[in-house]
């Protein structure tokens, strides 16, 4: 698989027109986002070796080619995005939601996890390179529309980068695929070309934080710094753990100067180092998450219980956060002031994500 040099679209619009695209942190005021949708999800059926990485055992079986999620999961959870997409707009948020797809038939994954494939940095979006064959055409199928409804070539205030073209045979997981590897020790992808997923960067304004991952290697880092607008740096964290599967369960940036960590998947020295947090106030989430999967709600077949960081900020004093988890929610209002507006997403969270994973925001500020 090559990746063309010049594969990147670019696509501009004019000042004067309300922005489209215009979001560089995780805390202004939300003013559009794309909230992503559920139906015919599918187990991601890649590799075992990779599966390995981040699947408890006793899933691993489901995550298995052309398997839908149970369907009252999926049914469940499309009510959940529904409704989070009404509350956003009775919030004044305009909301945008992908098209319908039978992921079942195109051997795909989700249109719930739009996070992963989708990053807003200034004016620009720009499209992951998945590492995973069942997410190579996601956008395409599902976020196309969207796509050119933020895409006017006629005009210059911001961009889209598409993803480019992969030609050939993949050969992300070459000398990986094998029974005795260990996720432990390696990671489950090569640097043969780009692979990124969006949602192992953090933006914090002109500074992204991000990390190697079973999902993105060097040359995704590097093909994502290539295509930021300018302005913007771009630093690497290195986790503790060695399952580390996106940054948006390690950190949790709350309003600018404070931040939120995962202490079971960063040391604060670590966070200490970056530029990007200097002078910024850094806690440790100080309480063990409840286990969100049975009995205490639907399995989760793909996710921890830090799940509990992955909220999305309406703004600097509201986040939104899963309805059981109370505890957090009462950390967040006594230590800092900032209130969490429950909302069910416990069948989203089945599927892999919360509230940050399943949206994408475009305008902030
Ligand atoms: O730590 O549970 C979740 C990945 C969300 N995209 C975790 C990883």
């Amino acid at each position: 698989m090559r990746v063309p040099a010049s594969s990147a679209s670019t696509i501009s619009r004019a000042a004067s027109k309300p922005k489209l695209i215009d979001a560089d942190d995780e805390w202004s005021p939300l003013k559009a986002v794309i909230v992503g949708r559920a139906e015919h999800s599918c187990f991601p059926s890649e590799p075992r070796h990779l599966t390995r990485a981040f699947v408890p055992p006793r899933y691993l079986d489901e995550f298995r080619p052309h398997n839908p999620f149970p369907a009252e999961i999926v049914d469940d959870a499309q009510w959940e995005l529904d409704n989070f997409a009404d509350v956003l707009r009775q919030h004044g948020v305009t909301v945008y939601r992908p098209d319908e797809v039978d992921w079942l038939k195109h051997g795909g994954y989700t249109g719930a996890m739009p996070r992963d494939r989708l990053l807003t940095v200034g004016n620009t979006l720009i499209e992951s390179i998945p590492a995973w064959q069942c997410r190579q055409r996601e956008i395409e199928l599902g976020f196309s529309t969207i796509l050119s409804q933020l895409s006017h070539p006629e005009e210059a205030a911001w961009r889209v980068f598409r993803q480019p073209t992969l030609h050939g045979r993949d050969t992300i997981y070459d000398g990986k695929d094998r029974d005795d590897f260990d996720s432990t020790r390696d990671w489950a992808i090569n640097n043969s070309r780009p692979a990124f997923d969006a949602a192992d960067f953090m933006r914090l304004g002109k500074h992204i934080i991000g990390q190697i991952s079973h999902a993105t290697n060097q040359k995704g880092v590097d093909y994502l710094r290539a295509v930021l607008p300018e302005g913007y740096t771009l630093e690497l964290i290195k986790p503790d753990i060695p399952n580390v599967f996106h940054i948006d369960t390690t950190i949790l940036p709350l309003r600018k100067g404070l931040l939120v960590y995962n202490p079971q998947y960063i040391r604060e020295d670590e966070l200490r180092g970056l530029k990007a947090l200097e002078g910024w106030q850094l806690h440790a989430y100080p309480l063990w998450p409840r286990d969100p999967g049975p009995p205490n709600g639907p399995e989760q077949y793909m996710a921890s219980r830090w799940l509990v960081l992955n909220g999305l900020s309406l703004d600097d004093k509201h986040i939104f956060v899963e309805e059981k988890a109370t505890e957090f929610a009462g950390w967040i209002k006594e230590k800092f002031g900032i209130e969490a507006i429950l909302l069910p997403f416990a069948h989203v969270n089945s599927i892999g994500g919360s509230f940050h994973c399943a949206t994408v925001d475009l305008v902030r500020g």
